[in-house]
């Protein structure tokens, strides 16, 4: 098949779930072509069938703002008809199913659209009446409709009632890049010393991923246990963060380490990891988390509960509930027979279903469907 693909090729979970899966579909030799507007982090080094189309957004004394979407939609159109393309995987409704909907008129063609929905396009836009009419035009456009996880599925329905069925496909672990690995001298070289554990948590620090019940966690479990908690990623909240840490007189023992590419060595270094958002359609960090064998917590929000199994894979607390949070911490750190437990059951869990395989094959049979209708 020839596959066009659009996102934000930024180290956001869209992009990265976008990327991994054209790069999926090359090595199954289909023709992908990334329409975006750079390079996919992702995509560091020449692989063969990808191609990379992008989209530059000039800007003319005439607009009072840069014309990304109609420049997009263009450009897919030119894609469409000089490659011939047959499908096109949008993520996000809004802009990008609405300018792989457009693109396709003007490239007058019949090419098949799949639109995914992440998350932000629903939980924050949904809410924006500006928005919601084209949120919905978007998607009862698209051929077929998928959420990454059951809990988007309902919050779409529920905010944006599409008269169209959604299906939820799950996202995918990396399992080349996100593994049991020694990460080496890493924890000397961040001079942690040996008896220490390390609690890690990995975003972009936006309001929503709730850092300060983090921080107060983690104040929770230093009382009790030597740990260090490592932050990983830069955004919004960081530098109020920042002075949280100093305020709750923990900060010798947080270490905020800014947006890092490799993420997975960090990783591999932590003994927990923490995602405890208020909003989450999926949270694809825990997955990474979890293959590199590292036992989680999170909270009971958007999809986390239905990646994380309580008490099989890992565990659950409600949203700002730092004291049950911290209880589990220390018992996941002290109790070496329960986290054995917990990381057995999590690594099976991810094989059965997250894993790349598994899931190329639904979003494959899913493009092969539209193309038989
Ligand atoms: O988490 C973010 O803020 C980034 C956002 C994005 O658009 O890249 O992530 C969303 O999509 C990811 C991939 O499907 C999901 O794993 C994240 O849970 C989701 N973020 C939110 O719902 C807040």
């Amino acid at each position: 098949m020839k596959i066009g693909i659009t996102c934000y090729p930024t180290m956001g979970g869209s992009g990265i779930i976008a990327t991994e899966l054209g790069i999926q579909m090359a090595e199954r030799g289909h023709d992908v072509h990334f329409i975006t507007s750079n390079t996919p982090f992702r995509i560091q080094f020449q692989r063969p069938n990808i191609t990379i189309h992008q989209v530059e957004v000039n800007q003319y004394a005439v607009f009072q703002y840069p014309p990304y979407d109609i420049t997009l939609a263009t450009k897919i159109a030119e894609v469409i008809n000089d490659y011939d393309l047959d499908v096109l995987h949008m993520h996000y409704a809004v802009p990008h199913a609405i300018c792989g909907i457009l693109g396709r008129q003007i490239a007058r063609r019949d090419v098949k659209i799949v639109t995914t929905l992440h998350g932000t396009d629903i939980t924050v836009l949904g809410y924006d009446s500006t928005l919601r009419d084209a949120i919905r035009f978007g998607i009862e456009e698209s051929d077929i409709v998928t959420s990454v996880s059951d809990a988007l599925t309902e919050d779409t329905m529920s905010l944006i009632a599409p008269n169209k069925e959604i299906r939820t496909v799950y996202n995918f672990i990396n399992e080349k890049d996100f593994t049991i690995q020694d990460c080496g001298k890493l924890k000397e070289m961040y001079s942690i010393p040996a008896d220490y554990k390390i609690i890690s948590h990995v975003s972009n620090f936006r309001k929503v991923k709730r850092i300060q019940d983090i921080l107060y966690t983690f104040k929770k479990v230093r009382e009790q246990i030597k740990a260090k908690l490592l932050l990983i990623g830069d955004g919004p909240e960081l530098s109020k963060m920042r002075k949280l840490a100093k305020k709750l007189k923990i900060n010798e023992d947080v270490m905020f380490v800014g947006k890092q590419e490799q993420v997975a060595c960090f990783y591999q270094m932590s003994d927990l990891f923490l995602l405890l958002s208020e909003k989450e359609s999926f949270g694809l960090v825990l997955l990474e988390a979890m293959n590199c064998g590292v036992v989680c917590i999170g909270t009971r929000a958007g999809g986390i509960g239905e990646v994380i199994r309580h008490d099989e894979t890992g565990l659950l607390v409600d949203v700002g509930d730092s004291d049950q949070a911290a209880e589990y911490a220390v018992r996941l750190l002290t109790d070496d027979a329960y986290y054995g437990r917990l990381q057995h059951n999590m690594l099976i869990d991810i094989k059965e279903r997250f894993s790349s395989q598994f899931i190329t094959d639904q979003y494959e049979a899913l493009y092969q469907e539209m193309l038989n209708e």
